[in-house]
């Protein structure tokens, strides 16, 4: 059965096809020469650069994935075609900006410059979150679908009381991004938090990374119309972009960024992509996705693509995919390593981040858990 590209809907931006080869912009794409001229300034240090980070993302998903099925994680939601959507995106924001991810933004953790071992605190169940946000401005991971969307808007309208919007000093001036999936935008707070933005001018890019299905209910069920017209209801400039075409993300974002960091307000990208592996390790694509659909989208791979052009254009050669790999090998073979060293904390330790000054009634609960604990010890002992 023949596979429509859903990126082929004029007014998509694509400005990469999946042979890898530049082209410009469907003339129904609104300021797309502008997009096109921006996409254009990224020289072959910066795609060599976006190329190493998508690869690494790959591989250190790939050995995510190979812990949770050798026991070492409780679970793992594969980021695996997904990562020109988000490198494109990354590599748009500033030291400044924000970032408030879901659960699956491995790629914009990298380039973040949050170690990406880090991540698997959760998925290893010793942590509820695992890093700190402060040093990379990027949020902890949210399970509760679509709920940090409403953080974003919030955090950037706190931004704008700040006064860090449209002071025309880039060293101040800063704006918001938020990751979700299309299932998400089907949920009240994404809603919630389009009203908000829209109404305030917030400085937020909502960027959503329609992969295709929401584990097994596919996007043609989640929204009558393509998730990108949604945004003009809400009176939020929108705009539908090829996510597995680097270039187009990073135009996209940088421009919608630089607009909310001028103090023009928020901005809805939907990025098409695909999600080529499974929701999570918990789940079976095979019980609900056709064969010839992934193989559709496994032509449409984002890093096979970059790399094409890349080849094409003389910055990637041999040398430089061995030096790649080889770095690929070592952060692999680091967080293998420091997954299995994580080990679960005490019990107790939960108590201790509740509040900033102690606290007697915290304190009682904590010691009467303390010999709640230590009765089943005794009993243990005593056996
Ligand atoms: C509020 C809420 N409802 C339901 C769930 C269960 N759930 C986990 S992932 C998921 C699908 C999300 O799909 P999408 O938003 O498209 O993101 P994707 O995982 O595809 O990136 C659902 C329904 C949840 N975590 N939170």
């Amino acid at each position: 059965m023949p596979w429509s590209d859903p990126c082929d809907v004029p007014g998509t931006l694509r400005l990469l096809t999946p042979q890898g080869e530049r082209v410009a912009p469907d003339p129904a794409v609104p300021n797309g020469e502008a997009l096109a001229s921006l996409a254009a300034t990224l020289d072959a240090e910066r795609l060599l650069a976006m190329y190493a980070d998508m690869s690494l993302t790959r591989a250190f998903d790939r050995e995510a994935t190979s812990l949770q099925r050798q026991g070492e994680l409780g679970l793992w939601p594969e980021s695996r075609g997904q990562e020109a959507a988000q490198i494109g995106s990354a590599h748009a924001l500033a030291p400044r900006d924000y970032v408030f991810p879901s659960y699956r933004e491995h790629g914009v953790a990298h380039v973040r410059g949050l170690p990406v071992r880090e991540l698997l605190h959760l998925f290893r169940g010793t942590q509820h979150g695992g890093w700190d946000p402060a040093p990379h401005n990027f949020h902890l991971y949210t399970l509760v679908i679509g709920s940090h969307t409403l953080h974003a808007t919030g955090y950037a309208m706190g931004i704008q009381r700040d006064g860090d919007v449209g002071t025309g000093d880039p060293a101040r001036d800063r704006a918001v991004i938020t990751y979700f999936g299309d299932g998400a935008t089907a949920q009240g707070d994404v809603n919630e938090a389009l009203v908000f933005a829209a109404t305030t001018n917030a400085p937020v890019v909502f960027f959503c990374q329609n992969n295709q299905w929401a584990i097994s209910a596919p996007s043609t069920v989640q929204s009558a119309v393509p998730l990108v017209e949604r945004g003009g209801g809400f009176g939020v400039p929108s705009i539908r972009v090829d996510g597995n075409d680097v270039l187009a993300c990073y135009a996209a974002t940088a421009t919608a960024l630089q607009r909310a960091r001028r103090g023009e307000g928020p901005t809805f990208i939907e990025a098409v992509t695909y999600r080529m592996g499974a929701h999570t390790t918990s789940d079976d694509p095979t019980r609900y996705r056709m064969r010839e659909e992934e193989e559709h989208w496994g032509q449409r791979d984002p890093i096979a693509r970059l790399a094409a052009l890349l080849r094409a254009e003389g910055v990637l050669d041999d040398e430089a995919q061995a030096r790649i790999d080889a770095e690929a090998a070592e952060l692999t073979a680091g967080v293998r390593t420091y997954c299995r060293s994580l080990t679960p904390p005490a019990p107790e330790s939960m108590f201790d981040h509740v509040y900033a000054e102690p606290h007697q009634r915290l304190d009682a609960e904590r010691s009467w858990f303390r010999d709640y604990q230590s009765s089943f010890l005794d009993a243990t002992a005593g056996r």
